[in-house]
């Protein structure tokens, strides 16, 4: 099975596991930037996590966790016919389903965000009540771009379609449409946060939702460039590396049960610095998901 799925002969996130048994956390990668519409090489995003992830210390100061005392697994990254962005999705759907059935929280490393649909539909079977929390400057919230329902530019329209709950909560969007803002304005799902400010309203969005299980997505372009200018769509006016933090420490009072990582072209960075970036990012997920009910 896993090896019809993955392909798994390259680098591995830090001292990750390569087998499933007595890991609560599976990382995998989809090497995928097919309805990039800016500048493509999100594909590469995976591999480079993984191969700066080395120049990371395990140990976390801010947490005063260690990665060495937890087990997680990274099953490298999955197979897919890169023409067809429509069987992207079921491979993603069919590599979540795979490690849910393991009873592992899955991490899957992007790529482009249109993956984040098929990751969605599959954790739903599970899960009826699932939300969304997406970290990202873009809505995302169109019907089709450039003719493609399944453009990273729709990626939450989508998400929102396999949702029976219908919520998603979009933090800090700074980019759309203002068809998408009103559509935000309009069901309430525009949590309003600001650089060096505090995650007050996302606290507050959250709270009714206290049980449910929460699904977190992260585009990298939610960072501002000047941190993290390795991204196809980058826009000014974006958070730092506190702002992660401060969002991380409120959800930690809640349930996130699975996230994703996406949006990182580490080629377009050529001081590498992004992708270290996106490392940190994994390792925090990895420390604050694993003793999350
Ligand atoms: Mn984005």
């Amino acid at each position: 099975m896993i090896k019809n799925l993955f392909d798994n002969e390259n680098a591995i996130f830090m001292g990750a596991k390569r087998s499933p048994d007595d890991c609560a956390i599976g990382i995998f990668g989809v090497n995928y930037d097919g309805t990039c519409s800016f500048k493509p090489g999100a594909r590469f995003g995976p591999e480079a996590i993984r191969q700066v992830s080395s120049c990371l210390e395990t140990y976390c100061p801010k947490l005063n966790k260690d990665l060495e005392n937890i087990m997680y697994a990274d099953f490298g990254s999955i197979i897919i016919d890169k023409n067809d962005s429509k069987s992207v999705i079921e491979s993603v759907k069919s590599a979540t389903n795979f490690l849910i059935n393991k009873g592992l929280r899955p991490i899957m490393l992007g790529g482009e965000h249109s993956i984040t649909t098929g990751a969605v539909e599959a954790l739903v079977k599970k899960y009826p009540d699932l939300i969304l929390v997406q970290l990202d400057a873009h809505a995302d919230l169109r019907e089709t771009y450039i003719g493609n329902k399944n453009s990273h530019a729709c990626t939450m329209q989508r998400c929102l379609e396999v949702l029976p709950k219908k919520k998603i909560l979009q933090v800090g969007i700074r980019s759309g449409t203002k068809e998408e803002f009103q559509f935000m304005h309009n069901n309430n799902q525009l949590v309003n946060f600001c650089p060096g400010g505090n995650a007050q309203e996302l606290k507050q969005a959250l709270l009714p939702y206290s049980k449910s299980p929460i699904y977190l997505t992260i585009d990298l372009d939610w960072f501002d460039p000047s941190l993290l200018s390795g991204t196809g769509t980058p826009e000014p006016g974006g958070f730092f590396w506190n702002d992660f933090e401060e969002i991380l420490k409120t959800l930690r009072d809640f349930r996130i049960v699975a996230s994703d990582i996406v949006e990182l072209s580490p080629e377009i960075d050529k001081s590498g610095v992004s992708s270290i970036v996106a490392a940190k990012v994994l390792r925090s997920l990895i420390l604050s998901l694993e003793n999350m009910q």
